[in-house]
């Protein structure tokens, strides 16, 4: 038996570690910076001329700043499950946006990057927006919370539960809400209203804005909510600090995890409603509520970079931003958003934005900054979130694990600026579940059933009856279907869909 056990010891070490040493030394730092809700066109790298985004612009001269990368779906929850879990969202019917009290979506025993870093033997951590559920079916606040990310492969958490503008309106670190007071113990109901606080719909006067549609529930923070909570008084947010909170959160993160290799999910609340930015952000812009949001989540990516230069980690720290969807103007608050966009376009002409079957919907600012082992460039390659979990995992040298990540794909060409082609396709996912596939060229959407604009947010969604193909080489902004004449292509897609579908 003897001289077996060193030889399996050092079997094991091969499959579980890929650094030469044997030891997890060596492999690169993760910082994945993940905004809420901003577009294509919001970013000065990305062609604004009418906001000024310099730290973000820095990050893309010393990186690799794509132009075709694309989130996998036109909200939230979806994109993060599949970013977390490297599935298709569409393969399952819950994964849509959740309300503030919805269950864990991903349960425990789900392969997540995550997981599967941690096993590589980094520290695990989230800040920021979790919007995946958390707990079982009727969570109670005051007590343990999970299952939730410490189940599915983070060593730490600080969240954001749901959404800014979603209750409960209170920070989870852990298993815990942060600076709960037991005797003053939180409620939420998402369908009948509870206790007897003011509502948006009741005390508008007391309101920093008005909501413009919806949120017009509980006030918290001089803010109406969608969804109704009582009590946890001095447990709830102050939305004007909450990105201050969270630099803080990750800063102490990285600061911790400095002499090992880490990896932080830093998932902001900007550039999401309610746009209430720190006072030193207030009117810097020129934009307003949403510019000045803008402004607060460049200094955000700022203050990761000085950190990282501080802990002297720059040079092997894969530093990434992106978004989880596409663009909105107004979003559900009468923060004077679309009276002060003066000329800012927030989708760089893309049609649609968040919750879109077109490309406004999900194709997303994407920047990957590795000083070690990335030269700085601009890449065309057609790129998705969907594949950072194999990436993530290949790079870390671990194998996707069985059953794990079924539909990412390792894009390291892509990423390293050695493919500058990408995948074959990605499939769009709107916010009603229609699906589109995008090649280099072409892009067909489904028919379906569904309104073509969404009044309130005046977004065109996609929808029609009948399918729709563009030719996105000579017609990026999708203004001519061109189904009838290109017949061959449409049925080559939509058997391409179903293909996928399938699997
Ligand atoms: C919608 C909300 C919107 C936003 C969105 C989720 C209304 C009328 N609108 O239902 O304001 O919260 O959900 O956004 O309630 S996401 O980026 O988290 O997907
Ligand atoms: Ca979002």
């Amino acid at each position: 038996m003897k001289p077996l056990i060193p030889f399996l010891l050092s079997l094991s070490a091969l499959l579980v570690s890929p650094a030469t040493s044997g030891a997890p030394a060596g492999l690169p730092n993760i910082v994945l910076i993940y905004a809420d809700d901003l577009g294509y066109g919001d970013l000065s790298c990305y062609g604004a001329t009418k906001i000024q985004t310099p730290n973000i612009d820095r990050l893309a001269s010393q990186g690799r700043r794509f132009t075709h990368a694309h989130a996998t779906s036109a909200t939230c929850t979806p994109s993060r499950y599949a970013l977390l879990t490297g599935s298709y969202p569409w393969r399952r019917s819950d994964a849509k946006i959740l309300p503030g009290n919805a269950p864990a979506l991903i349960t425990p025993g789900t392969p997540t990057i995550a997981s599967v870093l941690k096993s590589a033997g980094y520290a695990t951590g989230v800040v920021g927006k979790w919007h995946l559920g958390l707990g079982d079916n009727d969570l109670d606040w005051n007590g343990d919370i999970k299952p939730g990310p410490l189940e599915i492969g983070f060593d730490s958490c600080f969240l954001l539960p749901a959404t800014g503008d979603r209750v409960p309106c209170v920070y989870v670190e852990n298993h815990r809400v942060v600076g709960l007071d037991p005797n003053d113990p939180i409620r939420v109901s998402y369908g009948k209203p509870i206790g007897s606080e003011p509502t948006g719909r009741a005390n508008p006067e007391l309101l920093k804005y008005r909501p413009s549609h919806g949120h017009d529930m509980t006030i918290v923070n001089g803010i109406s909510r969608i969804g109704y909570m009582t009590g946890g008084q001095a447990a709830r947010w102050v939305d004007e600090v909450m990105a201050d909170v969270f630099a803080m959160r990750a800063d102490d993160f990285m600061e911790r995890h400095r002499s090992e290799p880490f990896f932080l999910f830093y998932s902001t609340h900007d550039i999401h409603v309610p746009r209430m930015p720190h006072p030193r952000f207030a009117g810097k812009s020129g934009l307003g509520f949403r510019g000045d949001a803008i402004l607060q989540f460049d200094w955000t990516v700022g203050k990761v970079m000085a950190t990282l230069d501080r802990l002297g980690l720059t040079e092997n720290t894969i530093l990434i931003i992106s978004s989880d969807n596409g663009p909105v103007v107004d979003d559900g608050y009468e923060d004077g958003a679309k009276a002060k966009l003066g000329g800012h376009t927030p989708a760089d002409g893309l049609r649609g934005g968040k919750y879109s079957a077109f490309e406004g919907g999900t194709r997303v600012p994407l920047i990957i900054r590795w000083p070690a082992r990335i030269q700085p460039g601009v890449s065309p390659a057609l790129v998705s979130q969907l594949d950072i979990p194999a990436t993530f995992a290949a790079l870390a040298g671990q194998r996707a694990p069985i059953g794990g990540f079924p539909d990412s794909r390792n894009a390291s060409g892509a990423w390293f600026g050695n493919d500058a082609r990408g995948r074959e396709h990605v499939i769009e996912h709107a916010a009603n579940g229609r699906l589109g596939v995008r090649t280099a060229k072409w892009k067909y959407i489904e028919a379906g059933p569904g309104p073509a604009m969404n009044p309130n947010t005046e977004t065109e969604l996609g929808n029609s009856e009948s399918p729709q193909l563009y030719n996105l080489e000579t017609d990026p902004a999708e203004t001519r279907n061109v189904a009838a004449s290109e017949a061959a292509t449409l049925e080559e897609l939509k058997s391409l869909l179903a293909r996928i579908r399938g699997k």
